[in-house]
């Protein structure tokens, strides 16, 4: 299977919804101790960075300091929470695999887990950045039915073949959403609340802009899948971004087919500025890779 997942047979040993055992008895005392390791860095970090929902889904799932949950256990309370279930999956799964556990309420989440020298950054999602980043949010009701959503959305996107519109969407609000709360701008996106240096970049650093979120201006902006992001889009609540996917995409996927996209650091006339990003991090890993 490519790293993509575009072969659509599941690999050995997966089940023909390429979902396999955790096997969590089977993790060895090293990998263990990688999860303590991350989950430590952030747990000291994520407080009045990451939003309360996030916090309150990591308390009550207890994604506790002593090592890699077992799935068996968290599953109890999530399904209690909100009738999510987290699956053991062997990596990436190809797209309606994915959109059909997500609209069924199950979260795919990577079994395997990072080496001691890949701490901070990763190509594929591993249990951490799935299970750490995505799991705690499906606590929060409001985001539980996003999500579920979304696999609904995916599923019709293919069909319409606009996936990669869809795609935006899913980057900018469940990898990468920032929160507006009244304590000020939160994070509640997987991949920024998984990483440590992102979870402060994102937050801090003036080099992005932070704009605030409206559907289609999202899905017709680019994202970088190599490095920290350029934009970052702001929602006023969670109920908000259910409430954007609760409406029929046909016309703005209409609207979208005549629509250029937005390159990646421009800011629109009828945007909401939450801060004009100078943008210099994105010029200097330009620069340095010339
Ligand atoms: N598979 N396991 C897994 N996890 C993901 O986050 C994931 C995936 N397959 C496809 C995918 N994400 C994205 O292309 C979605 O936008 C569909
Ligand atoms: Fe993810």
């Amino acid at each position: 299977m490519s790293a993509d997942g575009s072969t659509n047979s599941p690999p050995p040993g997966a089940r023909a919804d390429w979902t396999i055992d955790q096997g969590w008895d089977a993790y060895s005392e090293a990998e263990h101790q990688v999860w303590i390791t991350l989950y430590e860095r952030q747990a000291a970090l994520l407080p009045g960075r990451a939003c309360d929902p996030f916090l309150k889904g990591l308390e009550a799932l207890d994604l506790h300091r002593t090592g890699i949950p077992d799935f068996v256990r968290i599953n109890t309370e999530l399904n209690r929470l909100t009738g999510w279930s987290v699956v053991a999956v062997p990596g990436l799964v190809p797209d309606d695999v994915f959109f059909d556990h997500l609209a069924n309420r199950r979260f795919p989440a990577g079994q395997f887990i990072r080496k001691p020298d890949q701490l901070d950054y990763l190509q594929e999602p591993d249990i951490f950045h799935d299970v750490f980043g995505h799991v705690p949010m499906l606590t929060d009701p409001v985001f539980a039915d996003y999500m579920q959503a979304y696999g609904r959305g995916g599923q019709r996107a293919m069909q319409l073949g606009r996936l990669h519109n869809l795609a935006r969407l899913y980057w900018y609000t469940v990898e990468f959403g920032l929160l507006q709360t009244p304590q000020g701008v939160r994070i509640y996106g997987a991949g920024i609340v998984s990483s440590r240096a992102e979870s402060i970049f994102a937050l801090d650093d003036p080099s992005p802009n932070r704009l605030g979120f409206e559907l289609e201006r999202v899905m017709r902006t680019p994202y970088r899948i190599d490095d920290f992001q350029q934009v970052y889009f702001v929602i006023p609540s969670l109920q908000a971004l259910l409430d954007a996917t609760l409406q029929d995409f046909a016309p703005i996927y209409d609207r979208l087919s005549r629509a250029s996209d937005i390159a990646i650091e421009r800011i629109e006339t009828n945007d909401l500025v939450i801060t004009e990003g100078t943008q210099a991090y994105a010029l200097s890993r330009a620069a340095a890779a010339q």
